[in-house]
């Protein structure tokens, strides 16, 4: 089957438009941080709505847009997830993730406490799609995890883009999110992520980001 084929033109900026233009973004999202204290204040399920659809919008291996979003607000839902998320995580720091890990994570502060999973008012959980299963057949998805990532950096974006707070929560194993939202079998959970404000009280740790050098090389 071919694709018609139609014309683009992309948005442009005069160089000086274009240099402040990424000034700001840059700015606003190395302002982005991990928010794990949230308000319950509620977020109307209309910007969610418009968060998944950037998301969505995301490039992806044959376009073949491998990925389902979750948008979970109802309470006895979230309060299951945080109770199977809060049971996995339990054994993940009393000894699964081993030691270097438990290391790594000890200045953050991170446990097995799970209550932003029931305050947030918004948990988006980001399902990839291995394939895709039309009747008796099975359609092949490529690079998935690949695709899957974009599209959650871009919701990630969108999501600092209008002022609100998310945190990538990885409970691990997930698989329970399959049984409690009801997932069909070509999908498998990627990323749990609340959505909301944060918390007024809320602090983060005191962390650095690498310097440019450290992170660009120019070949
Ligand atoms: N999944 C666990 C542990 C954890 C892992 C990483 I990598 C973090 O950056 C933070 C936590 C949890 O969510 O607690």
């Amino acid at each position: 089957m071919d694709l018609k084929f139609i014309r683009y033109s992309p948005v442009e900026y005069p160089l000086d438009e274009m240099a402040a233009r990424s000034l700001d973004f840059m700015e606003l999202m190395s302002g982005r941080r991990s928010t794990r204290q949230f308000s319950p204040r509620p977020v109307p399920r209309e910007i969610i709505e418009r968060l998944v659809q950037t998301a969505a919008s995301a490039p992806s291996g044959a376009n073949k847009q491998p990925w389902t979003f979750v948008a979970v607000g109802h309470a006895e839902t979230k309060r299951r997830i945080r109770e199977a998320a809060e049971h996995e995580e339990t054994l993940n720091y009393s000894g699964r993730m081993g030691e270097e890990w438990l290391r790594d994570l000890a200045p953050l502060g991170t446990n097995a406490n799970k209550e932003f999973l029931e305050i947030a008012p918004w948990l988006i959980i980001v399902f990839k799609q291995n394939y895709e299963q039309v009747g008796e057949e099975r359609h092949k998805h490529y690079y998935v995890s690949e695709s899957v990532g974009l599209a959650t950096g871009m919701l990630l974006a969108a999501i600092q883009y209008v002022g609100l707070c998310a945190l990538t929560h990885t409970p691990s194993p997930m698989d329970f999110l399959i049984n409690i939202l009801g997932r069909p079998a070509n999908e498998r959970p990627f990323l749990l992520i609340p959505v909301g404000y944060a918390h007024d009280q809320a602090t983060v740790p005191l962390i650095k980001r690498k310097a440019l050098g450290q992170v660009l090389v120019w070949a």
